[in-house]
């Protein structure tokens, strides 16, 4: 039986402490004077190696662990009712929890590439997840910036920018496999050498995780983990097409199989959609079923894809084991996200991902660094609610590590908002795309171009004549009522046209 809950109404932690650590003044003075030395180009020639050494040591380490079609509601710390993620919870219970975090384009390899550059999908060129694997080796991404000014790189887990296994520029350590791997027995990419691995691939790539972590060395490290989990079994071809996903199973780990079987999955309301209004999802296609309540995903399968997470958490509590037992656990910035979401009936809806809905675009985000977040005066635990986007990781990491050479990149630092501040200037809306492809024939020719703001959400098609969409997200938080025709919204309807012309010019 089911259980309808809304996952964003969960309690408000707030934010600002009321006094810990330094003054929030004292700290900005502090980063300001740090960052002036690092991108002095006399630095390095004045300073002792002694001094740089001490310079390279206060230098977090970062860690990002990312998680493939993991929904920003179904951790324990975003209000789910029974899912059990200690660990992941515990770095939202003593870091900061971004509440209004999004993916710019909701399919995996795209955002892959946001996340690595920084930059949008029109920028960075991975369009789709057809074979893009030359272009994935030219990208500007984080890592080659932070290896550059000294840190020890690694790359640890699913590409997914083409089917080619082999090592990206920019990472000192390389562990991964060919397109979307295999939940089980992983073939895995290991600095060049192709090795075979037994178990479940989540604890492989956990364990060759926490074994970069904890390695001694003496500078400071960028370890980014991204898992298979939590994706189905099958195959990418590299036009992008795939094995049946009708067929494909959600694997977890032997250990997890019977986790969770008697707890009744949650819906949202919006797996009631009558779609009226949505011209888009109501339109025939050829040997699929109408949308609609049959059309959703199973419980069975929301529930394997809850136990593909337990080993993930499992991995994210030995990575803050190995870094608390190396005495690097302070100093080191932990960031837990996902690519995109996942449908679990929501407008009868289940693999197709790519649709702007919120359940696609919104992604968990959590960072741990308190060392900056305690300074700042804001409270273990708090949650911002800021738009943070998949195109902020790349300057954020940027501007923490201290790196001086500067990456082009189209997000922005979430520094500011690490240290309890909101710039005047902060985004109010945001660009969000997909590109028309071919490996579902439901969401064939839904290319879109859609922006949202805190209150609207404008879907622009780019092949669907007279089928666009607006939702007044704040009377209607589950997108069921398309405003586009109606006569009092004509003039906002206007003003989101101009904005999201404007952003696609950015
Ligand atoms: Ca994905």
């Amino acid at each position: 039986m089911a259980s309808l809950f809304d996952a964003v109404s969960t309690p408000l932690i707030p934010c600002l402490a009321t006094s810990t650590g330094l003054p929030v003044k004292h700290f900005q003075f502090l980063v300001a004077v740090l960052a002036l030395a690092i991108s002095s180009g006399s630095f390095a020639q004045t300073q002792s190696a002694e001094a740089e050494t001490r310079l390279d040591d206060a230098r977090p380490n970062i860690v990002v662990v990312l998680v493939d079609d993991l929904r920003w509601d179904e951790i324990g710390c975003a209000g789910h009712p029974f899912v059990q993620t200690p660990n992941i919870d515990r770095l939202a219970a003593e870091g900061v929890r971004f509440r209004n975090a999004f993916c710019t384009a909701p399919l995996c390899s795209p955002v892959r590439a946001c996340l690595l550059t920084g930059l949008h999908t029109h920028h960075h060129g991975i369009l789709d997840n057809t074979n893009r694997s030359r272009q994935s080796h030219r990208l500007k991404t984080f890592p080659q910036v932070l290896q550059r000014a000294g840190y020890e790189t690694a790359y640890i887990g699913k590409w997914h920018m083409g089917n080619d296994d082999s090592a990206r520029p920019g990472f000192d350590h390389w562990v991964s496999m060919k397109g979307q791997g295999t939940s089980f027995d992983p073939l895995l990419n290991v600095d060049g050498e192709p090795q075979s691995f037994t178990g479940h691939t989540t604890d492989v790539l956990n364990e060759h995780a926490t074994a970069f972590a904890a390695r001694p060395r003496d500078k400071p490290f960028c370890l980014y983990i991204a898992h298979k989990a939590l994706h189905p079994e099958l195959t990418q071809r590299d036009d992008g097409s795939i094995t049946d996903p009708k067929a494909a199973q959600f694997l977890p780990a032997k250990r997890h199989r019977k986790l969770y079987a008697e707890d009744p999955i949650p819906r949202r309301l919006n797996v009631t959609d009558s779609l009226q209004g949505k011209p888009a999802l109501l339109r025939k296609i050829k040997g699929l079923p109408p949308l609609g309540p049959a059309t959703g995903t199973d419980d069975k399968t929301v529930r394997d894809r809850l136990r593909m997470l337990a080993a993930v958490d499992e991995g994210v509590g030995q990575l803050l084991d190995a870094l608390e037992a190396v005495g690097k656990l302070e100093n080191t910035v932990v960031v837990f996200t996902s690519d995109h979401g996942y449908w679990y009936g929501e407008h009868g809806l289940s693999v197709e991902r790519r649709l702007a809905y919120e359940e696609a675009i919104r992604v968990p985000l959590l960072i741990r660094y308190p060392k900056m977040t305690k300074a700042g005066g804001l409270k273990a635990g708090c949650i911002i609610d800021d738009f943070a986007l998949s195109i902020d990781l790349a300057p954020t990491l940027l501007e923490l590590s201290g790196a001086s050479e500067k990456l082009a990149v189209d997000g922005r630092s979430l520094a500011p908002l690490l240290r309890g501040e909101t710039p005047q200037d902060w985004r109010t809306s945001f660009l969000i795309q997909y590109n028309t492809d071919t490996v579902f024939p439901r969401v064939y020719r839904m290319g879109y171009r859609a922006i949202r703001t805190q209150r609207w959400k404008y879907i622009r098609y780019l092949e669907l004549a007279g089928m666009n969409e607006l939702y007044d997200l704040k009377n209607d938080p589950y997108e069921m009522r398309n405003l586009v025709r109606a006569p009092n919204v004509q003039r906002i309807l206007r003003e989101l046209n101009s904005e999201l012309d404007v952003l696609l010019k950015e």
